[in-house]
Formats: C-alpha cells, structure tokens, sequence
C-alpha cells in the first residue's frame, strides 16, 4: 500500500517543480526570520531571490552541528516561541543539547512523512505497534507514535528498557509491529528466548521498524531469522526533524526520501562537491517546509548514496542506501548519539583527573556497552582511595548529566595510557 500516492509516486519533473517552489520558499523564510542564515548569506554575498534552480542550492552556505549549539537554545528558530508547539533535542558536540522546535504544522507534516514509511513497510490499521524507543527528548518515539496513530495502528508506548515485561507484553498484547533500534530487537529476542518463549512460533510480531542507528545486511537477517519478521530500515536525524526523511518499502532495495519535505544532496566530504549519482559520500539536507527550525544544507555527517532509478513499488521517489558510516567520531551507543568532546569537556573540569582517556565500546549479547578509562593525576593516586571513589563518583554523576547514560568508568594509574605522536586514539571500537 503506499500512504500518499499522488505525492510518492509524483512524475520526477513535477517532484522537482515543487521542490524548487518549496526550496525558494524556505530559504526566504529563513534569511528573514534567523539572523543566522541572514549573516551567513551576506557574508556570501546572496539572497533568497538567487536561488532559481536546484542546482543554485549549491551556493548557499553550509549549516553545522555547532551552529545550532552557537545559538542555544532557540537562537536558529525561525518562529517566536508561542508558535512552537513542542520541543526535542540530541545530543550536542560538548556539554550543551541541540535543540529543534516544531509549531503546529510541523507536527502534521511530520506524522504524515513517517505515516508514509510506516505503511510501506506493511504496518496499517489492523497492526498492533509497541514503540520500544525512549520517550523523551529523542525524537525516535514521539516521531513514530504519532505517526503510527495517523495510520490507525493500535500504540503501546512502552518506553525502552524492562526487557522481560517487554516480553510478557508483546504476547499478552498480541504485538504485531516492533518499533526499536536494531540493536535491542535483537536483545528482546534473546530474553524472549531465555523466558522459554520462541518468538518466531509463540510471539505475533511480523514486522519491525528500525532506526536511530546503522545496521548491516547480515544484521537485519539476524533480526529476521530470530523474529520471523520483515526488519526496514529507516532514517532521520533531529536537527532536521527526527526520523521521516527515509525509509524502506518492503522490497527493501533502499530509502525511499520524502522528497517533497527534504533536499538531499551526496557530497564529497572533502570537496564538498557533489558525487556522481549511486556513489558515497556525506549526505546533506535541506528541509522544504520546516517553519519553526528551517536548516539549510545540513551536514549529517552520514555517509550513503542516493539513486533516482524507479523503484519497482512504484514510487518516484529517489532512494537513500544503508547509512555506512560517519566522517566524524560520533558513537551511538544503545541508540544515544556520544560524542567523545562531550567526555573530554566533563572530565578536564573534575579535579584530580588527567585528560587522558579511552572511550572502549564492546557488545555484550546484543547491547552496546561503554567504558571510560581515565588517568587520575600523579597526586590524588598517591592519596588514599576514599579520595579516588569520590571523584569516580563525581564523573559518574557529571556524565550522567550530559549523555544520560551510564557508562562504565575505570580510573587508572598516570601515564597508562598510551600516548601517541600524532592523533591521539580516544575510541577503541570493538564491535565490529
Ligand atoms: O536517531 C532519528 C530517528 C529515530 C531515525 C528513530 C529513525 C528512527 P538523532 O538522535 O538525532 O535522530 O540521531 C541521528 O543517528 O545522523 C545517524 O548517524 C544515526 N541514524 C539514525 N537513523 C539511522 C539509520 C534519530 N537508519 C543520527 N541508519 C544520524 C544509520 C542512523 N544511522
């Protein structure tokens, strides 16, 4: 079934005609109403009224992570506040959260672009769907309940985390629809089966909708042959609204963008030149018709490709493949995006501790787990060891405070770490 067939399935020429329309129109309004955009556009020397193809997108200035921090908290809204009905934020680069706002359309336009994944990957009225993302300020949860509600699913808003009830749920409930990060549905497969339950023969769940992090082909076969389910992959990011910029038909040959809602280019990350159709590079993004938060050419960091060949489903629109990687070193862990800078800027300012650390990244089962390794200083190690809980304790609660997860922490002796000539090595990834 396809959710809006005359906008997904639109001729590419008229796509792109209302793209354009759409893209003039949000430039305008972000170069009137953000004083960011303003300057960013006269210092190169543009206005809105130059931007009269497509391709004219090319001249328009770049927005960064950063510049959402550098205007923390509602410095890049395009909205006074009264308009914005609701808020979320992810994780920024240091201490500081970047926050998007959305205002009464916003929410429309969001439940209708992730309506549209959810019914291409099956999931209609008659479907049971437990959201097993966090609720909160991660935009994962909130983004597909309201969306699945616009379907006519039946919701269960669980919430992450008690892996058993979620169990016992599921079965009692009659789940058809999980809606997690890869990485847990695998986990909750693996309880299941510890609680003597065989979700494939005793559980109803037929299909998944997964995002918020990178799985690979083998992966989601994992997830299948354990679940006896259809796993799609879908993408978003907050800063340009959450998940509903992508997401997988049941052929599963790509993302399918909602394109009238968001510009996509793939650009050369080091060129910042665009790369031929069907090659990798860093995925840029423009919203079309965001009003409270309007980004233009947003550097996700992400790296795929995007093809506009037809897709056999039917739709028109151009299809985003599997994320492979990120050009900078952000992690996620269990579906958090952690930066190491936001490590580094709680521990140089607890006293006592060295600024030489490791972040070490291990799978244990399914589930992502974090330790932190940091030197203590050559005079508090000489100093009894109720001082060294104590500071233990004092960067467990300062790192609590900003990435909201608990991380394991090891402090070790000065000069433990190895030190390097050139950059230093701070994440030891081990789950590959
Ligand atoms: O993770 C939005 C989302 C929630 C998408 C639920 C899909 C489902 P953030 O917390 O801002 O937003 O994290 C965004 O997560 O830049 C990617 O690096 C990564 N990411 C999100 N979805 C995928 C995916 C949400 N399907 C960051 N594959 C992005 C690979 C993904 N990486």
């Amino acid at each position: 079934m396809i959710w809006n067939k005359e906008i997904e399935c639109m001729p590419r020429e008229r796509l792109e005609a209302l793209q354009l329309e759409r893209l003039k129109q949000s430039v305008a309004h972000a170069y009137e109403r953000v004083p960011h955009y303003r300057r960013a556009f006269d210092a190169a020397g543009l206005v809105p009224g130059d931007v009269n193809s497509l391709e004219d997108i090319r001249r328009l200035p770049f927005t960064v992570k950063d510049d959402l921090r550098d205007n923390y908290p509602y410095g890049m809204f395009a909205v006074p506040l009264n308009q914005v009905v609701r808020l979320h934020a992810s994780s920024g680069t240091t201490g500081r959260l970047t926050v998007v706002g959305y205002t009464r359309r916003d929410l429309e336009n969001w439940s209708e672009v992730v309506a549209r994944f959810i019914t291409m990957a099956g999931v209609t009225a008659d479907d049971v769907a437990q959201i097993s993302f966090g609720y909160g300020l991660f935009t994962g949860a909130l983004g597909l309940h309201y969306g699945l509600e616009r379907v006519g699913a039946t919701v269960i808003p669980i919430s992450g985390g008690n892996s058993e009830r979620q169990v016992m749920v599921m079965k009692d409930f009659g789940t058809t629809a999980l809606i997690s990060t890869p990485t847990y549905a695998l986990h909750l497969a693996e309880v299941a089966e510890e609680m003597g339950i065989d979700p494939r023969r005793d559980l109803k769940v037929r299909v998944g909708l997964f995002g918020g992090e990178a799985f690979s082909e083998e992966y989601r076969r994992e997830i299948q042959n354990r679940w006896g389910m259809l796993a799609t992959d879908n993408y978003g990011l907050s800063e340009v609204g959450g998940p509903g910029v992508s997401g997988e038909c049941e052929l599963l040959c790509g993302q399918h963008v909602a394109e009238d809602h968001y510009l996509l280019e793939i650009l050369d990350p080091t060129t910042l030149e665009p790369v031929p159709e069907g090659q990798e590079g860093e995925v840029v993004i423009t919203t079309l018709t965001r009003e409270a938060l309007p980004v233009i050419r947003y550097r996700t960091k992400d790296i795929s490709s995007l093809t506009r060949e037809p897709c056999a489903c039917g739709r028109t629109t151009a299809r985003l493949s599997k994320i492979t990687g990120r050009t900078d070193d952000m992690l996620i862990i269990r579906g958090v995006n952690v930066f190491p800078s936001q490590i580094e800027s709680v521990l140089v300012n607890i006293e006592g501790l060295a600024p030489h650390y490791q972040i070490v990244v291990t799978r244990k089962g399914y589930l992502d787990e974090m330790e932190i390794q940091v030197e203590v200083t050559e005079s508090i190690f000489s100093d009894e060891y109720r001082k060294l809980e104590a500071i233990e304790e004092r960067l467990r609660q300062q790192l609590f405070k900003v990435l909201a997860i608990r991380p394991r922490i090891k402090l070790v002796e000065p000069k433990s770490i190895e030190r390097t000539a050139g950059k230093a090595k701070r994440v030891i990834d081990l789950r590959k």
